[in-house]
């Protein structure tokens, strides 16, 4: 049998015709909706954006010549915590995407329904830098404001000044600001000043409030630890290009014996409804196995945005089966969700800090959800009466 030797320049055109086959195969892919669910939301198959998904223009130099052995160049670690977005007809989600040197940046990708076929654009964004440069932006939280600007607020992280040489971790977290109106050029404008030491899951609410933009905080004390920093907070602000919370305020506190009690954060901005305005959150307790983040929600009052009516106890989307596992298992994480002109909402969730899904609801449910489910107890036994006078209702 004859032996048949490739030349390099052959070996590379069949992988590379290999690479975009199998990436092609994967953005194709229809996401099939789960069949059963618990009627509040509906989980899909597969997850909507991952490392895989990244453009090979991205990570790979596609040039024979310079890269024989087509390598990837620039690799890519993992896509998920995306803001969201109704832009023109589209879904569209602005992802972290983070590379094997755990820098993350954002990146826009877009669908027709929502559910699959998202496609970053052909560049990531590029974000400006005030006068004290970021290392590390994530977590971007998009909000059409009705001053007419779209909104990004993310977390800009830098080492922390006082750190010592041994330390090469400690870090401060604080909300950087910017402003688009086409999610191509994107305006930076002075980080957020409040009164305290770390800030993350900063949230711009998408009205004015008493004429001034206003705020959903999560004071911190540490870069890790909430310690004093009690739960989401709420601050507002004369100015959005210089904006300062003189005055925060903690408006749903972290609690004993909850999936909030180490820690809360708000997700993307809340939607408005006729019944209050609706809040997707994330709770975080430790554990043996280290921190747990789910999902929960809760509904604040339409006259007095700060106060909360409406709290279903527990989790609303806690990580299961793949969800469990990835860089930092045992998280799920939301900071974008999409509410149609039909009462459809899009929950882009991400797990593990590895991927990005989505899950589909409406709004009656949620509020059916939000309003109708037992609060927490805070107590077995009252977990045990809960039950008691369901099975009891159940009966007549
Ligand atoms: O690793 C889990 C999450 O940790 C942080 O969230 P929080 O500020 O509430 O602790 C963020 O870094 C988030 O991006 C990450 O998903």
């Amino acid at each position: 049998m004859q032996e048949i030797t490739l030349t390099t320049n052959e070996i590379f055109e069949k992988r590379l015709s290999a690479l975009r086959l199998a990436q092609d195969e994967l953005l194709k892919r229809t996401n099939k909706a789960e069949e059963l669910g618990n009627g509040i939301f509906t989980r899909y198959q597969n997850p909507i954006l991952t490392a895989a998904h990244v453009p090979l223009e991205w990570r790979y130099d596609l040039n024979p010549e310079t890269n024989p052995f087509l390598m990837e160049r620039f690799a890519i670690n993992a896509t998920f915590n995306s803001g969201a977005i109704k832009f023109r007809g589209k879904y569209i989600v602005v992802a972290r995407v983070e590379g094997a040197d755990r820098k993350s940046f954002f990146a826009v990708a877009e669908s027709d329904n929502g559910i699959d076929n998202f496609r970053f654009w052909e560049y990531p964004c590029l974000i400006p830098e005030t006068n004290d440069p970021d290392t590390n932006i994530y977590d971007m939280r998009l909000v059409q404001h009705e001053d007419g600007w779209i909104y990004g607020l993310f977390c800009t992280e830098r080492r922390d000044p006082a750190a010592s040489d041994g330390d090469q971790s400690s870090a401060v977290a604080q909300c950087g600001i910017v402003r688009t109106k086409d999610l191509l050029t994107w305006e930076r404008l002075a980080d957020l000043k409040t009164p305290s030491a770390q800030q993350r899951n900063v949230v711009l609410h998408p009205e004015f409030v008493d004429g001034k933009y206003a705020f959903y905080t999560r004071p911190q004390d540490s870069f890790i630890e909430a310690g004093k920093g009690g739960g989401i907070g709420f601050g507002l602000s004369e100015s959005i290009e210089n904006a300062i919370i003189e005055k925060e305020v903690v408006i749903d506190r972290k609690q004993y014996h909850t999936v909030y009690e180490s820690k809360n954060g708000l997700g993307p901005a809340p939607l408005k409804t006729e019944k209050g305005w609706l809040h997707l959150a994330h709770g975080v307790r430790n554990t043996a196995a280290g921190l747990r983040y789910v999902l929960y929600v809760f509904v604040t009052d339409l006259q007095d945005i700060t106060k909360v009516i409406h709290k279903p106890n527990g989790y609303f989307i806690a990580p299961e089966n793949e969800e469990r596992v990835g860089d930092v298992s045992n998280v799920v994480f939301s900071n974008g969700w999409i509410a149609d002109e039909d009462g459809r909402v899009f929950i882009y969730y991400a797990s593990s800090d590895t991927r990005q899904h989505v899950a589909t609801s409406t709004i009656d449910q949620l509020l059916d959800y939000a309003i109708n489910t037992p609060e927490d107890g805070l107590c077995s036994a009252k977990s045990v009466e809960t039950i008691y006078s369901i099975i009891d209702n159940n009966k007549i």
